[in-house]
């Protein structure tokens, strides 16, 4: 069904013939780890969970059809999910990351996976074309992250997708902010799309998963094999969630962008707010990218407050009603957070000061309630 468009994929797309037992419109719950053989060998397409499960199966093809991809992939979270892309690498491979990424990431790159002899630069991407000069013949992979956690900054996806193939380096893009909603990777030339399916896919904060979508067959064989063989992979009852959440995708994106941008023109006008990130802004400095290449400006907004200080970032925190103080994005209820001793506590001051991750940087995931009380919510609690 080629033709379909986005809002019926995320309904319809990849879930042709989905029970053909008893013709169920949603997939069955398969929670089983095992499946009969006739004989060693022989059986109905499944043998083992790890391996592969049918409810796993149905939401790995609804992500592939919303990501114009081929092949999904789930993990039992997002980390878990970057975890098996970077085990594609071999010891002594360099990866060219963006300086400004979930503060999971950088843990994981540079506290595991430089003990197995991974050599990783951090830079800023906002001028793609500053990449070029990064790149040796030992680099093999150019991870994105797009926008970016926390500071939303925006990356030129097609122009690092046409430098990433004039040197025959893979590109990974982190989607998770956006979601194929707002834009869509493989069609601007990355090879490997990878969400935290934690976040907006699943939407209602309540399954951890991970997921990665890729054309290349030959790609999407290893990543199989690893998936297998490493084992991190997302049991049958989250990826129904997730699937369920998929199906109403379209339609938060819509409210969490509506409300973000509500929020961050409300956020740009008081007194006691410095400064505001959010790709929408006509003084973003990639708002011309952003414009290109999403479809909207999403449901995140990150802020600094005058006087800079911690003690008046939790004191903000502390006083809010309506969002919730808590880890995380992308559910249908508003969140805040404070990066410096939550998500990004684990990058080092010098980096987080580098990237502009200042110590009144309050970061919030706009949910989908009326923003009208989201804005009352955060005029109380800005009130000194
Ligand atoms: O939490 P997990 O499902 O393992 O996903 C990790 C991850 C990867 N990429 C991005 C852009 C993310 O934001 C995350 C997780 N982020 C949070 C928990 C957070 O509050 O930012």
């Amino acid at each position: 069904m080629k033709f379909m468009q986005f809002n019926t994929k995320v309904i319809h797309g990849g879930q042709e013939n989905i029970d053909p037992g008893y013709g169920s419109v949603m997939p069955p719950i398969y929670q089983t780890t095992t499946f009969t053989q006739t004989s060693p060998g022989k059986h109905k397409g499944y043998a083992y969970s790890r391996t592969a499960n049918p409810t796993r199966t149905a939401l790995e093809n609804s992500l592939a059809s919303i990501e114009n991809g081929r092949f999904g992939l789930t993990f039992s979270s997002g980390l878990a999910a970057i975890d098996a892309i970077l085990k594609l690498l071999k010891t002594g491979d360099e990866v060219i990351s963006t300086n400004n990424l979930y503060g999971g990431s950088y843990r994981l790159f540079t506290k595991i996976f430089e003990n197995y002899g991974l050599k990783f630069k951090f830079i800023n991407m906002e001028k793609a074309s500053e990449i070029e000069a990064y790149i040796t013949p030992k680099t093999k992979l150019i991870w994105v992250e797009t926008p970016t956690n926390p500071m939303m900054n925006i990356i030129d996806i097609k122009e690092v997708s046409n430098i990433a193939k004039r040197n025959q380096i893979k590109l990974a893009v982190d989607n998770t902010f956006a979601t194929a909603y707002l834009q869509r990777p493989l069609d601007l030339g990355a090879d490997i799309v990878m969400h935290s399916a934690t976040k907006y896919l699943g939407g209602h904060s309540d399954v951890v998963m991970g997921s990665i979508v890729i054309n290349n067959q030959e790609l999407a064989e290893r990543l199989y094999f690893i998936q297998n063989a490493s084992g991190a992979i997302a049991g049958p009852m989250d990826c129904f969630l997730v699937l369920r959440g998929i199906k109403t995708l379209h339609l938060r994106m819509q409210r969490h962008s509506e409300n973000g941008k509500a929020v961050a023109h409300f956020l740009k006008t008081h007194p006691q707010v410095e400064k505001v990130y959010w790709p929408g802004f006509e003084e973003h400095p990639n708002h011309k990218v952003a414009k290109t290449q999403m479809k909207d400006f999403g449901g995140m907004v990150s802020f600094t407050t005058k006087g800079n200080s911690v003690k008046q970032a939790l004191a903000f925190v502390e006083k809010l009603k309506i969002f919730t103080l808590a880890e995380s994005l992308g559910g249908v209820e508003s969140l805040a957070g404070h990066p410096v001793s939550m998500t990004h506590a684990s990058v080092p001051k010098e980096e987080r000061d580098k990237i502009g991750i200042e110590d009144s940087l309050i970061r919030l995931s706009i949910g989908i309630e009326d923003k009208e009380d989201l804005i009352k919510d955060l005029e109380q609690a800005l009130r000194e």
